[in-house]
């Protein structure tokens, strides 16, 4: 049995108590965060404080250039992010190449040593490894040559394999807290644009939310109108280079997504020959096809300024959002086209009277708001009882679509024209006095005079009566009535012609 003496047996013991004591606190403090740099911080402030070390830093592994970058770092002069050391050379270097403790105890006997500092003496480099994988270095120097004794050497081993959990931790968290937040995002999106069935507005709200989720500096949504791909909306402050409503080539990046159906990350789109981005400063981007029930409506694509923006773990929580926002897309689109058959007549195509009533209260207003006027036209079809009993109900109802097609043809953009009920036309005609109002009126009923109508085997006629806001009428009942006294002197005074309200008030 081998016998020490009772003074070394109590420093050994006491020794051990120190390292025991030192673990101990360094694994408190390592723990106690999740922050990354904290925990960075905290390995460096422990070798700083316990060791007296003039010099210490932490490197990190690059792992797509495989070099280490100075991540944290006391007794330096001038050093970031941007001083870096291939693996292949430098004591830290090696230890990452090694995954073992490099230790010089005499720099200037050492080739592998790179002179930072005069006064370093010895240095030690241990790998910080996350399994069997070595994600940076921890690297110690002194000013005293051979400082780090076989005893010290463990220490920060040992303090170096806490630090790898600490920062594997912090690491695991900070994607953890990324993943719920893409959570949230989604979870957002999807109620917020379910509920929006305005498709513009939806877009608008696709792209602000977008953006305010997953980062980049612009957002946009192109969809599918016909073959061409239109932007749509977009949202950011990047430079536009296109207009909203413009086609955009379907070239690059956006093919790409587009044909295979799936999302494509371009993380230098300036390293791309021939490539057109829709924004000037654009470097990298994500584009997402959006898909709905096997059909491609277009893309979702997000831009950013600068290269490598798009980290590839997001893009699964990116494709999510996207596959929500077809859908809203989709329901948006289906609600419109209900929304437009409530207020389109059945017979003839055009708009139905609860579409006049609805446009003709904008028009009041927005004529009170910036003291304009518009007309209200009442259009009838002359003795068309006779028609139908001459020729017949459906010959009737061809006639009514002819006519239709004619006011629809015939009119302004800017005029509405509506079924207003069986024979019956109602237009308004914004910006339009009772005078201009009446030559519209009365170009209808000579081309409608003219017209071949082929169901029907002679000449169909229409008569009119026109009202002028506010002079006849300044609510929508006032106005219609004052059309349909018109309408009705007009038929009075032997049909096919128009009468005004203005006409009416003088002679009466
Ligand atoms: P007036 O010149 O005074 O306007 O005589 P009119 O015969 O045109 O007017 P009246 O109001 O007496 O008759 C309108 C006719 O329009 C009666 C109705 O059967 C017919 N009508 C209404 N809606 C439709 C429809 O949707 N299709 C067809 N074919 N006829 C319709
Ligand atoms: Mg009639
Ligand atoms: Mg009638």
């Amino acid at each position: 049995m081998k016998c020490f003496p009772l003074a070394g047996r109590h420093k050994a013991h006491s020794k051990r108590m120190q390292r025991i004591a030192i673990l101990y606190d360094a694994s408190q403090a390592l723990l106690s965060t999740f922050d990354l740099n904290e925990v960075l911080s905290r390995i460096l402030g422990i070798v700083r404080d316990v060791f007296h070390l003039s010099k210490g830093a932490i490197l990190l592994l690059d792992p797509k250039t495989q070099e280490l970058y100075l991540k944290t770092a006391f007794g330096w002069e001038a050093a970031d992010e941007t001083t870096r050391v291939p693996l292949c050379s430098g004591l830290t270097g090696a230890a990452a190449r090694t995954r073992g403790p490099v230790y010089a105890p005499d720099v200037s006997q050492d080739p592998r040593y790179i002179p930072s500092m005069a006064s370093t003496r010895s240095e030690v480099a241990i790998p910080l490894m996350v399994r069997d994988e070595v994600v940076g270095v921890l690297d110690c120097q002194s000013e005293t040559l051979d400082f780090f004794d076989d005893e010290t050497r463990e220490l920060l081993r040992l303090l170096s394999t806490q630090a790898s959990i600490a920062l594997s931790n912090a690491r695991l968290y900070s994607l953890e807290q990324r993943r719920r937040a893409q959570l949230e995002a989604i979870n957002t999106i999807a109620r917020q644009t379910t509920a929006v069935l305005e498709i513009s507005e939806l877009l608008k709200q696709v792209c602000s939310l977008v953006l305010e989720s997953f980062g980049g500096d612009h957002a946009s949504v192109l969809l599918f109108e016909d073959d061409r791909l239109v932007l749509r909306a977009h949202q950011g402050r990047l430079t536009p280079l296109f207009k909203v409503g413009a086609e955009m080539p379907q070239e690059g990046l956006l093919a790409r997504a587009l044909n295979s159906r799936k999302a494509v990350v371009e993380t230098d789109l300036r390293q791309l020959p021939g490539h057109q981005s829709g924004f000037r400063e654009t470097a990298s981007a994500v584009c997402l096809p959006l898909v709905s029930f096997g059909q491609v409506l277009g893309a979702l694509l997000l831009e950013s300024a600068s290269c490598d923006a798009f980290a590839a773990e997001d893009v699964s929580a990116l494709e999510s959002v996207s596959d929500i926002c077809a859908t809203a897309i989709q329901n948006a689109r289906h609600f419109e086209r209900v929304r437009q058959m409530a207020y389109v007549d059945g017979v003839t195509g055009i708009f139905n009277r609860r579409y006049f009533e609805l446009r003709i209260a904008e028009e009041l207003a927005r004529s009170t708001r910036h003291g304009l006027t518009f007309s209200v036209i009442m259009l009838d079809i002359d003795h068309f009882k006779r028609l139908n009993d001459d020729f017949g109900h459906l010959a009737g109802d061809e006639v009514l679509r002819q006519v239709a097609a004619i006011l629809a043809q015939q009119l302004r953009k800017s005029d509405v024209a509506s079924r207003y009920g069986g024979e019956e036309f109602a237009i308004i005609t914004p910006e339009t006095g009772v005078e201009g109002a009446a030559a519209v009126s009365d170009k209808l009923r000579r081309v409608m005079e003219s017209w071949h109508f082929p169901s029907v085997e002679r000449p169909v006629t229409v008569s009119a009566g026109v009202a002028e806001f506010p002079a006849q009428g300044n609510t929508r009942d006032q106005l219609v009535q004052s059309a349909d006294e018109a309408l009705y002197a007009a038929k009075q005074s032997g049909r096919n012609c128009v009468v005004t309200a203005q006409m009416l008030r003088r002679t009466s």
